[in-house]
Order: structure tokens, then C-alpha cells, then sequence
């Protein structure tokens, strides 16, 4: 079926969560919806406070911009808009918006009527998130440990915070994490050449099925994984390496609080029982 008259056929009201009829409408190709409203109201609210925040900083550069979080002291309460107040609710912000976003796509779905694989892959980054900015922070008794909303500051705080537990190359979760965004891109790079090997065979030859490429494979390692089954790897690779960055973030303080590289002492213990240092290896910490 062409798309167009796909659409014509799939764009019916019904399938909302909340709501009823309300917003349960398209605007050209977009779906808008109760979440729709939701998630622009969120980001247009959370980007104006981060224009005030800017303004109060007296920078409109994009990459010197930073709406940090309150300090130390203030714990998990509310902080002054001006001391940490703005970056509680930009964050409260982030997480409606992103919310919001992830219920269209379920709401899209069931009109559709296909699988909830979208938002439910899109859940796992939003929980990163969320991690990182409450979850870690509320373990860790401040909300002073939530990152910077800033270009520069961010990345200073990710090679602060990584080096602090030092270094975070010998965090066993964050090693896991590296693997599979590897693997991923791995799949990816795999898979994308062989689609578009079987799309492109070559000026006036036609263009190749799946057996192709499951030949392909199975020529080259004796297993095609098939093309589904290609699918369904990449998905759990993608997903594992969003789930292992959490849990190195959140081992990383709440759990374990010095140097990543002494985690491994009983190892080192166990090639050298000799060992009396935390670690034989000369680390940078
Ligand atoms: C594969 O087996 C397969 O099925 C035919 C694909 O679909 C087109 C692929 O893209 C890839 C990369 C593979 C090979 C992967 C493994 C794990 C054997």
C-alpha cells in the first residue's frame, strides 16, 4: 500500500490513553495528541528557564551556557531559583517532556497497532537519565551530584566524575557498557553493508532477497543469524549498553567510592599474593 493511501486509512481517532478525543488530531505528518501538548509545553517551559538561566549568567554562547546544580549544602531540598532552583525545574522539565514523548509513541503504536518496542527501547534512555540526575543524586544525599546542564560543564563533569572514582576504565559495569556500544555499532555496520549490498547489486541487475543475505553469512561463518534475528541482536546490544552505563554511574559513589582500579584488588591479590598495594599496575591514580 502507498503511503499516502496508508495514511488515509490509518489516521482514525481512537487508541488515546487519557483524554478521549482531546488533541487526538495530526498537523501535516504529525501525530499531536494529549502527550503531544504535553511534551511541547514541558520543553517550551524548560527551554525558556534555560534562557533566563543564560540571561542571569550574562552569556548567550551556546557552548559557555551552564545551568548547574544547587550546591552541597542545600541537600535534597529545594534550592533558590538562582542557587539550583532553575536546574530542579529544567530537570523536572527534561523528565515530563521526555515522559510525555515516550506515552505519544505508545499512543502511536496502538493506533498502529504494532509492538511497544519503540517507547519501551526509548524508556531505557530515559531512565539513564533519570539516573544520573535523581536516582545517584538522591542515594548520594545532594542534588549537587547531578550534572551540569552546559556543553563544556557537562563534559567536565563526566571526566571529573569519571576520574574521581579513578579511573573509570577499571569499572567492571563501565567495561561492560564500552562492549556493547562497541558490538553495537558493530551490528549496525554489519548490518547496514548487507542490506545495501542486496539493495545495490549492481546497474541493471535485480535487486537481491534475504536468502542472499543469510547465504552471505552463512558462507563467511558457517550462521546467518537471519534478518529478524538481526533485528532482535541489535535491539539487546543497543539496550545492554544503555543498561551497563547505569549501573556503572550508579556503583560509582552510592557503592563504591575509591578508585576503581583497587576493585579489583583480589584479583591482583590472586596473581601476586605478594601484593601489598592496591593494585601492581603503575595507574595514573
Ligand atoms: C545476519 O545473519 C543477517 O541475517 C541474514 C543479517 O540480516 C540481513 C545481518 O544484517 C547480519 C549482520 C547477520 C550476521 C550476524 C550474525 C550475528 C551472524
Amino acid at each position: 500500500m502507498a503511503l499516502l493511501s496508508f495514511e488515509r486509512k490509518y489516521r482514525v481517532r481512537g487508541g488515546t490513553l487519557i483524554g478521549g478525543d482531546l488533541f487526538d488530531y495530526w498537523v501535516g505528518p504529525l501525530y499531536v495528541g494529549f502527550f503531544g501538548v504535553a511534551a511541547a509545553m514541558f520543553a517550551g517551559l524548560g527551554t525558556a528557564l534555560i534562557l533566563y538561566g543564560a540571561a542571569l549568567q550574562g552569556t548567550f554562547n551556546p557552548f559557555l551556557i551552564t545551568i548547574n546544580p544547587p550546591p552541597l549544602e542545600y541537600g535534597l531540598s529545594f534550592a533558590p531559583l538562582k542557587e539550583g532552583g532553575l536546574w530542579q525545574i529544567i530537570t523536572f522539565c527534561a523528565l515530563g517532556a521526555f515522559g510525555a514523548w515516550a506515552l505519544r509513541e505508545v499512543e502511536i503504536c496502538r493506533k498502529l497497532g504494532i509492538g511497544y518496542h519503540i517507547p519501551v527501547a526509548f524508556s531505557f534512555a530515559i531512565f539513564a537519565y533519570f539516573a544520573l540526575v535523581v536516582i545517584r543524586p538522591v542515594l548520594l544525599g545532594a542534588w549537587a551530584h547531578g550534572f551540569p546542564y552546559g556543553i563544556f560543564t557537562h563534559l567536565d563533569w563526566v571526566s571529573t566524575t569519571g576520574y574521581t572514582y579513578g579511573n573509570f576504565h577499571y569499572n567492571p559495569a563501565h567495561m561492560l557498557g564500552i562492549t556493547f556500544f562497541f558490538t553495537t555499532t558493530f551490528a549496525l555496520g554489519l548490518h547496514g553493508s548487507a542490506i545495501l549490498s542486496a539493495t545495490n547489486p549492481g546497474k541493471g541487475k535485480e535487486v537481491r532477497m534475504p536468502e542472499h543475505e543469510d547465504t552471505f553469512f552463512r558462507d563467511l561463518m558457517g550462521y546467518s543469524i537471519s534478518p529478524l534475528g538481526i533485528h532482535r541482536l541489535g535491539l539487546f546490544l543497543a539496550l545492554s549498553a544503555v543498561v551497563f552505563s547505569i549501573v556503572c554511574i550508579l556503583i560509582s559513589g552510592p557503592y563504591w567510592t575509591q578508585s576503581f582500579e583497587s576493585w579489583w584488588e583480589p584479583l591482583w591479590l590472586l596473581v601476586d599474593p605478594g601484593t601489598s598495594t592496591p593494585s601492581p599496575y603503575p595507574g595514573p591514580m
